[in-house]
């Protein structure tokens, strides 16, 4: 029986209602320097982002957050590599530019589908030139989100390191300055406000298999999804991308 199915398709909504007040204690971030859980916590402003739930495109975040304050931003790629480099906003903007369609679809049985422009994963290899003994990136974002990939699934067909989404730069609840969609991977794996890479020899963990009951890899499974451009009708999927005949599949 294949458990990894069974674990990604548990709602987090209900999975996180089920907890009773202690065990909610043991899983909130930041228990440890005595900050409150935000989940129960109705008195965050509202400019910071958080869950909200939009007809086009529902905004998931762990925790609440600010944004990225682009003047002090950068990303740095370190670890396994033999040319460690740090790359400005403008910087990417260098990089050869793809657009593509694709459907963003999270484990809680929403998906919904963009226009995302940005780059492939090799402008960035060929740059910093990974190690042989290199094998996974571990990504660290500007809200103490982190997720981990096999290099060679970030090389796969459209995977996008996103700039820009529907025509305009990312907004900060999506992920601004810079974020990644991996269409065959479950929404918590699509990792937004990336201000770190680091090349390793073995798998870090990731923020959702650490905090929930979701693995590390989060590859989409068979089964029934709920597209919130189609009314909220179930329809099947037949595991990896969530994919519709009229979204236009780019090369
Ligand atoms: N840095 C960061 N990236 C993140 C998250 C997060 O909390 N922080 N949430 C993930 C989850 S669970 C989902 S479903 C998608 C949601 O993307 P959206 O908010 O653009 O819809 O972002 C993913 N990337
Ligand atoms: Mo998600």
């Amino acid at each position: 029986m294949d458990l990894s199915y069974l674990k990604a398709k548990f709602d987090r909504r209900v999975f996180l209602k089920a907890l009773s007040a202690t065990a909610l204690v043991l899983f909130a971030p930041g228990r440890a320097s005595g900050e409150a859980d935000y989940r129960r916590d109705k008195n965050i402003p509202k400019n910071y982002i958080q869950n909200r739930d939009n007809p086009k495109f529902h905004i998931r975040s762990a925790n609440p957050f600010l944004g990225v304050d682009i003047s002090s931003w950068g990303l740095a790629v370190t670890g396994m590599v033999e040319n460690p480099m740090g790359f400005g906003y403008e910087d990417l903007f260098g990089f050869k530019r793809v657009t593509q369609v694709s459907r963003l679809k999270c484990v809680e049985c929403w998906s919904a589908k963009a226009t995302w422009e940005g780059f492939r994963a090799e402008e960035i290899l060929q740059r910093v030139r990974p190690r042989p003994e290199a094998k996974y990136v571990y990504f660290q974002s500007a809200d103490s989100y982190y997720e981990s990939y096999p290099i060679e699934e970030l090389l796969r067909p459209r995977v996008l390191f996103v700039l820009r989404m529907n025509g305009e730069p990312l907004s900060p609840d999506h992920g601004f300055p810079l974020r990644l969609i991996a269409p065959f991977k479950y929404g918590y794996k699509n990792i937004k406000y990336i201000t770190k890479m680091e090349f390793t020899d073995s798998r870090k963990r990731n923020y959702w298999s650490n905090n929930g009951p979701y693995s590390v890899d989060g590859t989409i499974q068979p089964g029934i999804d709920h597209p919130l451009d189609f009314g909220k009708k179930p329809l099947p999927i037949n595991g990896g991308e969530v994919f519709h005949p009229f979204d236009k599949r780019p090369t």
